[in-house]
């Protein structure tokens, strides 16, 4: 998969890129990352890329050109065609369903506003999909956009070591947040592991999971738990549970 990066700053992205299972990605080959500046097909002495917003107010909006002649820099690079995908908190929510489907591409352009937006109408000629990772305010997108990249290069084939680790993490597989994790040692000053998950019966430990999920999920994201489909005799123990913790069990 190659992803370009439209940014001011777009090493900064890259950067949050290079490390780990990404940076594993990457020196494989099953990932490419590039970046483009629209400061270096800005005009004149000063290279502007920015100017004051029309009706004034505090903030400044990016120029149409600058941030346009890079799009069309990154599109000569390469005949793919390409999904331009504006980060910003206007867009629609960014879901694991979403990454999926961005994964699944051969190509993304990923544009990262700066200062107060980008002028509307670059907007509306060159984005497909605007995304947003969360209901806050970065100070540009490209936090946001390295999001994108980190969630969408470890579902790369090939990325994981274990094939399973991606369907079994949260939202993926069941819709349920993940179960509690547990090493070395067995005994601690901080507590003892979960005697069921030394027991070596899989059946009882798939239970477990499964139920401390459901704990988890009822206490921290309830809306996820309408949408996970519990079988009848799940949703009959959930209920019978008392709802102050995750240990029970
Ligand atoms: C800046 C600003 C300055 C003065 C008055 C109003 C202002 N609004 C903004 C603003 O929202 N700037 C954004 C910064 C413009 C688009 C890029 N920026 C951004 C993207 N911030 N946060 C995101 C983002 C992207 C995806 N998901 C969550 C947040």
């Amino acid at each position: 998969m190659r992803i370009d990066i439209i940014s001011l700053f777009p090493e900064f992205v890259a950067l949050c890129a290079g490390f780990g299972v990404v940076g594993r990605a990457q020196e494989r080959g099953l990932l490419s990352i590039h970046g483009w500046n629209p400061r270096d097909y800005a005009q004149g002495n000063y290279r502007r890329v920015d100017d004051r917003p029309f009706g004034g107010g505090p903030g400044m909006v990016m120029l149409i050109d600058p941030l346009r002649a890079a799009i069309d820099a990154a599109r000569a690079a390469d005949p793919i065609r390409g999904r331009v995908v504006y980060l910003s908190p206007q867009g629609r929510a960014l879901t694991q369903a979403r990454v999926r489907e961005l994964a699944g591409q051969s190509r993304i352009i990923l544009l990262c506003g700066r200062y107060e937006g980008v002028d509307e109408r670059l907007l509306a000629a060159e984005v497909d999909e605007e995304l947003s990772i969360g209901d806050y305010v970065l100070s540009g997108g490209e936090l946001a956009a390295a999001v994108v990249v980190d969630a969408v290069a470890r579902l790369q084939e090939g990325v994981l070591n274990d094939a399973g680790s991606a369907v079994q993490d949260s939202f993926e597989g069941d819709g349920l947040l993940d179960c509690p994790h547990y090493t070395r040692p067995v005994e601690h000053a901080l507590g003892a592991v979960p005697e069921v998950l030394l027991s070596g019966n899989h059946a009882e430990i798939a239970r477990w999971r499964r139920r401390q999920a459901l704990l988890r999920t009822r206490e921290r994201r309830p809306d996820l738990l309408a949408a996970a489909g519990l079988s009848a005799e799940e949703a009959r123990w959930l209920e019978a549970q008392d709802g102050t913790g995750d240990e029970a069990g």
